[in-house]
């Protein structure tokens, strides 16, 4: 039952901002260093997240919502092995009466088996988000020692992939929906950062220096 949501890349302040709970002077804002459009007054930037894409899925979709959204943003990022300032991110979001944080926990736990294998765990670990509360960050069992700790899980036995969290309710009022009926979860993962770790890359570059040589190592 789940859709594929779309939303614009230039995108209003608005949507990336204001109606995820980020207040213009919320130090949360800086969490995601952004590219502007001018005219500043305008208030139109490159998206930062995928995170738009809820409300604008909230405010012309039925309930309940389940989609996922996957897509392109940009932050001012310095490149370096694992950032760029152009990269791709996958949210989902689920609204609907009686949904839990075991829901969440229920649908994180497959996709990480689905995209890392039948024996990867997962743990959730308390986070901030303005736009979820709870809020919590997702690390995955480490698929190259199995929790043993090594190299790639920098000797932890956990990876992290994704933020997530239960659809803050000032969220949800924004769009209209009555927060004492209905719930949701969200969550938000890196593709380039994901896929890294499925395929052992060590330089998120190699995604975009169109070197022939690192897409032939795929087929
Ligand atoms: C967010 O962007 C939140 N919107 C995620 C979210 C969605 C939380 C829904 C709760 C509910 P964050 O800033 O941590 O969170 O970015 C998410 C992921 O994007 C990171 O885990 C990482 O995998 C990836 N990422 C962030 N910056 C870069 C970058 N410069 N280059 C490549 N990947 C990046």
């Amino acid at each position: 039952g789940w859709e594929v949501a779309d939303g614009p890349e230039l995108e209003s302040e608005w949507y990336n901002f204001d109606a995820l709970n980020i207040k213009p002077d919320h130090p949360a804002r800086e969490m995601q260093d952004t590219f502007y459009v001018e005219p500043k007054n305008a208030h139109l930037l490159l998206r930062t997240h995928t995170s738009p894409v809820q409300m604008r899925a909230m405010l012309t979709r039925e309930l309940p919502l389940y989609i996922v959204c996957p897509g392109q943003v940009y932050r001012t990022d310095e490149l370096d092995a694992t950032h760029t300032p152009v990269f791709h991110q996958i949210e989902g979001l689920v609204v609907g009466e009686n949904i839990s944080m075991a829901n969440l926990q229920g649908t994180l736990q497959l996709i990480v088996q689905k995209m890392f294998g039948q024996d990867r765990s997962i743990r959730l670990r308390p986070s901030y988000f303005p736009f979820t509360e709870p809020s919590v960050e997702v690390d995955v069992s480490c698929f190259k020692c199995g929790g043993a700790g090594c190299n790639v899980c920098k000797k932890t036995g956990w990876i992290e992939i994704m933020g997530a969290g239960m659809v803050h309710p000032r969220v949800l009022e924004m769009s209209g929906i009555d927060a004492e009926k209905y719930s949701g979860f969200a969550f938000g993962l890196g593709q380039e950062r994901v896929a890294m770790l499925r395929y052992g890359i060590n330089d998120i570059r190699g995604f975009y220096q169109g070197d022939i040589r690192f897409s032939q190592q795929f087929k």
